[in-house]
Parts: C-alpha cells; sequence; structure tokens
C-alpha cells in the first residue's frame, strides 16, 4: 500500500500558513491532517468549520478530518468536506458509530474509525464494511509533543494481520501521535501507511520543512 504524509496543521506556523501550504503542494503532500476538538472529548480546542472552509478553497490538497468530538453525528454537516477526503470519528465518541460512518459515506467521503490507546481493535469488527481506514491513535488525543504509547505498535501489527486476512486488504492504516524519524520507521514496519507528521517529524526544529517531509519519504521507502 502507498504510504502517506499528512501533516498536522495544528502544529503550524500560523502566520505563515498560505506559504506553508504552497510548499506542502510542492512536495506532493498527499493529506493535510485537521485536529477538531470540542473541548469534552478531549480537553482542548484546535481547528474548526471555518478554518475547513478556508484551507478547502485555498488547495486541493485532501483534507483528513479528525473529529474529537462528543457525538459527532450532531456536527459532520458544519464542514464542508468532499469526496476527496478522509473524515475520522472516534469509536469512543458515540453510541451511533455505524449511524455516523454511513453518513460520512452518504457525504462522498471517506469514512475512517480512530481509536484512542486504550481501545482494543476487536470493537472494529461490526464496521468493517462501514470505511477506508483506521486511525490509530499512538498518543492520548489532545495534545501535540506527547510520548509514543509503545503497546500501540502491536496493536498496528494485530491490526494489519486481522484486516489482511479477513478480506479488508485495503483498508488504510493511520498513525497520529509522536510520528517522530524513529517511531515512523517502526509504524510502518508495524503496517500503517498513512503518517500524520506533527512537531516530532514535518514540524521539526531540526530541519525546513522539506527537509523534514525528504527524510520521512526516505525513511518509509528504506
Ligand atoms: C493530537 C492530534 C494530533 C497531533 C499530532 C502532533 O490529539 O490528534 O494530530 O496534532 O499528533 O504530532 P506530534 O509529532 O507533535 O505528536
Ligand atoms: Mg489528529
Amino acid at each position: 500500500m502507498n504510504k502517506k504524509i499528512s501533516p498536522s496543521i495544528m502544529c503550524v506556523d500560523f502566520l505563515n500558513l498560505k506559504e506553508t501550504i504552497n510548499e506542502f503542494e510542492k512536495l506532493g503532500i498527499e493529506y493535510l491532517h485537521i485536529d477538531i476538538m470540542d473541548g469534552h472529548f478531549v480537553g482542548n480546542y484546535t481547528l474548526g468549520t471555518d478554518f475547513v472552509k478556508m484551507l478547502k478553497a485555498t488547495t486541493k490538497i485532501p483534507l483528513d478530518i479528525h473529529l474529537m468530538v462528543e457525538k459527532p453525528e450532531n456536527v459532520l454537516d458544519w464542514f464542508a468536506f468532499d469526496e476527496s477526503d478522509y473524515v475520522a470519528v472516534h469509536l469512543e465518541s458515540t453510541c451511533h458509530l455505524q449511524k455516523v460512518l454511513s453518513a460520512i459515506k452518504a457525504r462522498g467521503a471517506k469514512p475512517m474509525v480512530a481509536i484512542n490507546p486504550g481501545t482494543p481493535i476487536c470493537l472494529l469488527e461490526s464496521v468493517m464494511e462501514d470505511i477506508d481506514g483506521v486511525l490509530v491513535m499512538t498518543v492520548n488525543p489532545g495534545f501535540a509533543g506527547q510520548k509514543l504509547v509503545r503497546s500501540t505498535l502491536k496493536k498496528i501489527k494485530d491490526l494489519r494481520k486481522y484486516l489482511d486476512s479477513n478480506g479488508y486488504e485495503g483498508v488504510e492504516i493511520e498513525v497520529d501521535g509522536n510520528v517522530s524519524f524513529e517511531n515512523i520507521v517502526l509504524m510502518s514496519k508495524a503496517g500503517a501507511n498513512i503518517f500524520v507528521g506533527g512537531t516530532s517529524s514535518v514540524f521539526s526544529k531540526s530541519g525546513s520543512l522539506s527537509e523534514n517531509v525528504s527524510t520521512m519519504r526516505n525513511l518509509l521507502n528504506g
């Protein structure tokens, strides 16, 4: 499966947003990861509805929208997403998971289920037909700059094995949280194929954006 990079836009220098998006376009970045938080499901606020609208009007790079909100079924219509976009809802955030996933699909977008580090993959079984991908949180959601929860590496491996042996080879695995230059190799080997780049990779102060993205691509191809 193709390995794709999805920079986490909450980590951008907002004063240089337009230049950064232009650079991502030049670098062939596959997705832009947009974290939406409601202050309840996680204790933080980040990006919102108007921001998504503005990005859609600014770039053709598809969005990878990560909803960290309670009852996401109540807010789907607030967002301007389309058939090129992924939309991930947390399994832990709703008791109407299948309903919200099919509502995303009905809008033409690609539904994903996000799972916290403490959520087991066996809970995904009943919605496998409804998803294009699983967003495996490799830190507890809410904040950038956290340390990898190491048990999630085994979870990625078990999930890839489960998907491949049950006829879901096309279902993607995205990883989000401390996808550093070191961890990306372990995550990729475990079977992840979409990598959210935050403060520990794409936006790392150790290099420029283009250097960081090229380091990630080299590690993924190596
Ligand atoms: C956090 C959010 C993530 C972060 C990303 C930051 O809840 O969902 O998308 O923005 O994980 O990356 P890093 O490298 O700072 O952990
Ligand atoms: Mg995220």
